[in-house]
């Protein structure tokens, strides 16, 4: 059975100072009530590159002091500064215990393939650890080839591909070609499909409020009921359309908040939310919830 792995909001007062207690809230329901198996920490979703090294530290020491060994955590270590993202591989590796990291291509800068090789080699060389690559074209303008993933999986410890990119004739290029390799999907509104070419996991930011459909999808597709696996993906869909309409991350956060967990704001420079936001996700809660 695929994985189901939350992308981690992570909540923060109107000053940007991360809320602990809301946080350990956060992990706890996606364990109890998500029923996930795993928990992508520091991505995207939990608006990882506008924070300082000691936040990052203290988000992945809290997490893994809630979730302890019950399910999968994979900590994205990636950033623009090396050395930071080799600090925080030792740190969550020997001092917390994680067991696999994973990291962003680099971005803003138009780095070339030898340099974005070489920049995963030196993150994991020094850890005991297996690093899933974190691909997302759309936000780092970074796309590699199907012989380019593989000249980076020859590196033993580079076990996997977080894939968020809608291109499913290259996924499933990887799939065939690399089966031992892991496939984690990133596109919650493209599960259906991804479930459909074969991966090993989804790690999204919308499991944190709407995990049951996508493990309906998932048990599903892997069911061969595809008639139950569209109906879901369409109810699941409209929701997302409508999230994405409000505002990703200030509506999956006020629906949490709705759902009893204080889950604050976005960090600058993403905006504070709107009393219309909060209307809108009341009513998302309501119906999909
Ligand atoms: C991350 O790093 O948190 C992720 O990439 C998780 C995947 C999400 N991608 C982003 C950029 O947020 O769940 C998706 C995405 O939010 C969802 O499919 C809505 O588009």
């Amino acid at each position: 059975m695929a994985q189901l792995i939350t992308a981690l909001l992570v909540p923060f007062d109107e000053q940007g100072k991360l809320m602990e207690e809301s946080l350990r809230q956060v992990v706890e329901y996606n364990i109890t009530e998500n029923k996930v198996d795993g928990l992508y920490v520091g991505g995207s979703t939990g608006e990882n590159f506008m924070l300082d090294t000691t936040t990052k530290k203290n988000i992945f020491k809290i997490v893994k002091e809630v979730a302890e060994d019950r399910i999968e955590l994979i900590a994205q270590v990636g950033s623009l500064n090396i050395y930071e993202a080799k600090e925080l591989a030792a740190y969550v590796v020997n001092e917390l215990g994680y067991q696999k990291i994973s990291s962003v291509t680099p971005f803003y800068y138009k780095f070339d393939f030898e340099e974005i090789k070489n920049y995963y080699f030196e993150i994991v060389k020094d850890v005991e650890a297996e690093l899933i690559v974190y691909s997302i074209p759309a936000l780092t303008g970074v796309n590699f080839s199907e012989d380019q993933f593989g000249e980076l999986f020859e590196n033993p410890k580079i076990t996997g591909v977080k894939y968020t990119a809608g291109d499913f004739y290259l996924m499933e290029r990887l799939r065939s070609r690399f089966p031992d390799k892991l496939m984690y999907s990133g596109f919650d509104e493209m599960l259906l499909p991804a479930a459909a070419v074969g991966i090993d996991g989804a790690i999204g930011s919308t499991f944190n409020v709407n995990a049951k459909r996508a493990r309906q999808i998932l048990t599903a597709v892997e069911g061969n009921d595809l008639a139950t696996a569209r109906k879901v993906q369409a109810e699941t869909n409209d929701l997302i359309q409508k999230i994405l309409a409000n505002g990703l991350y200030n509506t999956l956060k006020l629906m949490l908040t709705e759902k009893g967990i204080d889950m604050g704001y976005c960090h600058l420079p993403m905006k504070h939310y709107t009393n219309e936001q909060v209307e809108v996700a009341q009513e998302l809660v309501k119906e999909y919830m």
